[in-house]
């Protein structure tokens, strides 16, 4: 097994095609964004090619998503082709010693689901149980690392609090509803898949979520109280997930507080980073209680790059989010990384920026897996369409060619060398 982990990262909607089943197609279709992904980047006609450009890169490691909709297209109904489709993807990765790094949900639904009530219904546990555990049944074979649940802060807020996101819901309440469900639906997965792992597959397996991390920093430096938001907004979007499923402890004042029915549900964290927030108090409320974020171009003189999405590139802020979750004792996986560019040069700097930070997290005993960069392709970048290009791989839609950018062969020279550094955890992982 390798020490460390490294390649490219991609979700199913945002670059297989025609996932026309899901719950984002309806919201595509009803015109509630700009863009429909219609297909995306083919990727699922043209997988072949795109994991023998993979290999060509070098990467030892691909990280993707199944797509539940094609797999269960609707309820209880199983589709052999779909199943059929991924083998031959596992079976490509494998044949080219790439190890397969598996999410189970990435924002999308099947319709049948969202329809029942989707993340609001508690049944959503037993149905999602059941999709992992004939997934696992199909697949285990040929994984060693599964991710449940990709950034499920991330869906709920755009889902259930901003509402941008199907099914379009503005509510704390639905949202710390679906919070609380997601919570469980990854305790009975992660249960589900050891079972039989430790039933019939009898090698090792590690299981954890994707966890979306953000750099929070005061918006004034001398304000106590933009520091106590800070410390707030840590508390419940970077800390709260993680704390639940490591100690089994689920709490969020006059919501919840249960012990949950499993403790360390986490193999490993899985991290997603992409930048830094400035937080200013906004009050004590419900509403306000996280603070609200500042513009960034009242920080101007800290905030030297943006993205084409104006998100800050701030590379330190993995080196502080890495040495923060120090205190879990787990190794920890860079799940997501990566920017939306215009100039490949920046995109550039940021792998080598980033993977410095990653470097000295490491120096400093951060155990570290893996590393993984978003994305392999350019792709369908949500509410955002096609604009936002994050790939190592130009892709051009018109003609769905890819022309290698210059940023893939840097991201695998410096992984190779910190595979050659050894920048990795130590324990067989
Ligand atoms: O494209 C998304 C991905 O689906 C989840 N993480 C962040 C990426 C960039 O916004």
């Amino acid at each position: 097994m390798p020490g460390f982990l490294w390649g490219a990262a991609t979700s199913s909607h945002q670059v297989e095609g025609s996932n026309t089943k899901n719950d984002w197609w309806a919201w595509e279709q009803e015109g509630r964004v700009k863009d429909s992904s219609g297909i995306a980047c083919d990727h699922f006609q043209r997988f072949r090619e795109d994991i023998q450009m993979i290999a060509d890169l070098g990467h030892n490691a691909h990280r993707f998503s199944l797509e539940w909709s094609r797999l269960e297209p609707s309820e209880g109904q199983w589709d052999q082709s779909a199943f059929d489709h991924y083998l031959e993807i596992f079976k490509e990765l494998h044949r080219r010693g790439i190890e397969p790094v598996v999410t189970l949900h990435h924002f999308t639904n099947p319709l049948w689901f969202s329809q029942k009530g989707g993340w609001l219904n508690p049944e959503s546990i037993i149905i999602f149980t059941r999709y992992v555990s004939r997934v696992t049944q199909a697949f285990s074979p040929y994984v060693r690392y599964w991710i449940t649940i990709n950034e499920p802060l991330v869906y709920l807020y755009f889902g259930f609090i901003e509402g941008s996101w199907p099914p379009g819901i503005k509510s704390i309440h639905a949202g710390l509803k679906v919070l609380y469900h997601l919570i469980h639906a990854h305790v009975q997965a992660y249960r589900v898949i050891h079972q039989y792992y430790e039933d019939v597959i009898k090698t090792p397996v590690w299981v954890s979520i994707a966890k979306h991390m953000s750099c929070f920093t005061p918006a004034r430096k001398d304000s106590f109280m933009d520091r106590v938001s800070v410390h707030l907004r840590n508390w419940f979007f970077n800390d709260l997930m993680i704390t639940a499923l490591h100690t089994g402890f689920l709490f969020f004042p006059g919501v919840f507080c249960e012990y949950l029915p499993l403790k360390n549900t986490l193999d490993f964290i899985g991290v997603n980073y992409y930048t830094r927030d400035f937080i200013r108090f906004k009050g004590w409320s419900l509403m306000n209680i996280l603070g609200d974020l500042d513009d960034k171009a009242l920080h101007e003189n800290e905030v030297k790059e943006l993205n084409v999405m104006g998100w800050e590139v701030f590379p330190d802020g993995l080196y502080h989010v890495l040495k923060r979750l120090r205190r879990y004792k787990l190794p920890v996986m860079i799940m997501e990384n990566g920017i939306c560019a215009k100039d490949d040069e920046q995109r550039v700097r940021f792998i080598q920026d980033h993977l410095a930070a990653l470097k000295r997290a490491a120096s400093e005993g951060v155990e570290i897996g893996g590393y993984f960069y978003w994305s392999l392709l350019d792709n369908f970048e949500w509410a955002h369409g096609f604009g936002p290009r994050f790939g190592i791989v130009e892709v051009d839609y018109a003609t769905q060619i890819r022309i290698i950018r210059k940023s893939a062969y840097v991201l695998s020279e410096s992984c190779r060398n910190l595979v050659n550094e050894r920048v990795h955890a130590e324990r067989s992982f």
